[in-house]
């Protein structure tokens, strides 16, 4: 019983190689571009293969994604028809979360602001600052992440609503879905906090059109993106553009078209525009290979996979 695994991008091989023999001691753990016999392998562990690493695995059993996202996975033609789990993690949940809450209060307490007169030494302490109960936060995509973060902003005191592609009641949360409750979602939201997945019907959702419709008349100064979903959500040149044109007052984002961020970006250096390098909930060996190797003994005791992706709906 074999694992192959196969971490590229932000993530080694070796950190996780090391953790899942820790986790799992006495099994094989290969690593593709090495010898190994390939009908020996039954799970493999992947981020960001090389479309096709996992064709020719006669007794694959399922793959692993290293990340909550499976677009990496989805994406390739070549997947085996085998189950497809993700990461669901209290230690990524909570990462995410706090990326989320830090961004909405660095928005609400004008922190750019205070960094700038900071550096020019200006004591300047006017009546600007919102409260919380004010500042009207959406959250795109209400699952695991999405729903843990938008109690997180409650516990701050933010107004938050969500959106999902199905319904929702959560506790203090004003709830959207479909295609229907996204204009009315929008049209009330000073901070966009997009966590949705990336599939063919969210692809470029954060367009021009979008952002158009956020909230103008709010206590934020504008309206502001946080998006630390996908990069394929967002159509970077219509940002840029809300930028210059006053529709959006601020962007923060973990992710982008291109990973890493082309140096040449003009997001990297604009002034209202805050990167992070995709890391807004990494995944650490320590807690995700626990995860795989809880998954692995259930399947071989007979019982179900958790956190199955459905392929059809691409998340
Ligand atoms: P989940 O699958 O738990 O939740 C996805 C949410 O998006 C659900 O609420 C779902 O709706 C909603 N959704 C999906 N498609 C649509 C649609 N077409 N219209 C409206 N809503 C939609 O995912 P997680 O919360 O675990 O993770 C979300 C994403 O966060 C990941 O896919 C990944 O891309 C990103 N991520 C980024 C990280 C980073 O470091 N930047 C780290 C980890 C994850 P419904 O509930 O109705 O199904
Ligand atoms: C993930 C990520 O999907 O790190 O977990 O982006």
């Amino acid at each position: 019983m074999t694992i192959l695994v196969v971490a590229r991008g932000n993530m080694d091989d070796a950190a996780w190689v090391e953790r899942l023999r820790h986790e799992l001691p006495g099994r094989e753990i290969v690593v593709q571009g090495e010898p190994f016999d390939r009908r020996a392998v039954h799970y493999a562990v992947a981020w960001k293969h090389p479309p096709g690493a996992f064709a020719g695995l006669p007794n694959l059993t399922a793959i692993f994604s290293l990340g909550a996202g499976v677009e990496h996975l989805l994406m390739d033609p070549r997947l085996p028809d085998v189950p497809v789990l993700r990461v669901v993690d209290g230690d990524l949940t909570a990462r995410m979360s706090e990326y989320v809450v830090l961004h909405a209060l660095r928005i609400l307490r004008q922190h750019e602001l205070l960094v700038r007169q900071q550096r020019e030494r200006i004591w300047l302490d006017d009546d600007r600052q919102p409260a919380a109960r004010d500042v009207r936060v959406g959250v795109m995509g209400l699952g695991v992440l999405g729903a843990d973060a938008a109690a997180k902003l409650r516990t701050m005191g933010f107004d938050v609503a969500g959106w999902s592609r199905t319904a929702k009641v959560l506790p203090g949360v004003a709830c959207f879905a479909g295609a229907e409750g996204l204009t009315p979602f929008l049209s009330r939201t000073d901070i966009l906090v997009c966590l949705l997945p990336l599939t063919p019907d969210t692809a470029g959702i954060i367009d021009r059109s979008l952002l158009g419709r956020l909230a103008k008349d709010g206590r934020a100064g504008g309206a502001h993106l946080v998006n630390a979903g996908r990069g394929g959500l967002q159509v970077e040149a219509d940002i840029l553009a809300a930028l210059e044109d006053g529709t959006l007052a601020s962007a923060t984002l973990d992710v982008f078209e291109t990973e890493p961020l082309p140096a040449d970006s003009p997001l990297w250096g604009h002034p209202r525009v805050t990167v992070t390098p995709h890391n807004a909930a990494m995944s650490s060996p320590h807690a995700i290979a626990g995860l795989i190797a809880r998954q692995i003994r259930r399947h071989e005791a007979g019982e179900p996979f958790e956190h199955l992706v459905d392929r059809s709906r691409g998340y």
